[in-house]
């Protein structure tokens, strides 16, 4: 049986450790497209070059022509500019839809049947776009966030309560930006809330309470903090981390709950729009949107995480 195929549009930052992770895991063979000459190439070379070392029997390979990406099972965009500091990822809007306009209607053209997941930044309008561009079904193009997001939830408290990061949930919804909706009520230990380990930890509510708020703020900002750190660029290892499990979830039909940029359907009260929420990934791509009961004060960070959403997507006009 041949291998699936995988696709990565952006051979930058977040593209390369994309295609690292892809060969390491063996999920299929491996095709970087960049508009920039030779260096996909160079890039996809140097990786499989190490494949007698990690030991890895899938094709790594780079091109600058659409026709290369033909078959893809999966595609995942990283076209883009990243932020620089003192940016938020509002500020991409411009430069980046016009990027996706193109990666677009290279993959509508060349993947037709391809699972697509966007990395790109500002995330929620550029999965409307391509979604919008490429008109595949909904259920086909996603995007990457709530993964990454919550997954810095549950590191930040799985260092707080000294605990292994796999016996932490944590999850967080809505929008990939400054308005993200970190979900405390939800955030467990092996199934123990973590406001109760908390409180036992510190023997006080209150404390329990201002050491939660420092995480769901540290989390909402997790993105510009490292962006400050490096000076140049953004994140790039964990969300291609991030990415892979999506993209292995479909490919393997693992079926995984995962966060995850999709089209609601009413849920949350939305109708027709693209944002985080709780998916079913598998062979069928977005299988299913898992809806969760919010309180009073969760829907009203949840409807304020749309509202700013609906503000950006707003501008392009589509
Ligand atoms: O979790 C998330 N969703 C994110 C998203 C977390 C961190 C960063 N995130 C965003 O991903 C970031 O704000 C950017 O918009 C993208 C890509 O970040 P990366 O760090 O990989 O950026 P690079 O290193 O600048 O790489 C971008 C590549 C670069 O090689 C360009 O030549 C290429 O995109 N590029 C294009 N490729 C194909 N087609 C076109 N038109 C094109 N234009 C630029």
């Amino acid at each position: 049986m041949a291998r699936p195929k995988i696709s990565l549009i952006g051979g930058g930052q977040i593209g390369g450790v994309l295609a690292q992770l892809c060969a390491l895991r063996e999920l299929g063979d491996v095709v970087m497209f960049d508009i920039v000459e030779n260096m996909p190439q160079g890039k996809t070379l140097d990786i499989a070059e190490a494949s007698p070392v990690d030991g890895f029997d899938v094709s790594v390979t780079g091109t600058n022509d659409y026709k290369d990406i033909a078959g893809s099972d999966v595609v995942i965009v990283t076209a883009g500019l990243p932020r620089k500091p003192g940016m938020s990822r509002d500020d991409l809007i411009e430069v980046n839809s016009k990027i996706m306009t193109s990666v677009s209607e290279g993959i509508r053209d060349n993947a037709p049947d391809a699972f697509v997941i966007i990395i790109s930044n500002p995330l929620d309008a550029m999965v409307t776009l391509c979604q919008k561009i490429t008109g595949f079904p909904s259920e086909r193009v996603c995007g990457q966030a709530g993964v990454l997001d919550s997954s810095r939830f549950a590191a930040f408290i799985a260092w707080e309560l000294g605990v292994s990061v796999k016996d932490v949930t944590a999850i967080t919804l809505g929008g990939h930006g400054d308005t993200m909706v970190p979900l405390v009520r939800y955030a467990s230990v092996a199934g123990i809330p973590v406001m109760e380990l908390l409180e036992q930890k510190y023997g006080d509510a209150a404390k329990a309470q201002e050491v939660m708020t420092a995480m769901v703020e540290r989390t909402k900002a997790a993105g510009g903090e490292v962006v400050k750190l490096l000076g140049n660029g953004s994140a790039f290892y964990s969300p291609a981390s991030s990415a892979v499990a999506m993209a292995e979830s479909f490919l393997k039909d693992q079926k995984r709950v995962l966060p995850t940029c999709a089209l609601l359907d009413g849920q949350y009260g939305v109708d027709n729009f693209y944002v985080g929420v709780h998916c079913v990934i598998g062979a069928g791509g977005i299988e299913k949107i898992l809806e969760l009961k919010l309180d009073e004060t969760e829907q009203a960070l949840m409807d304020n995480s749309v509202a700013a959403v609906k503000e950006l997507v707003g501008s392009m006009n589509l």
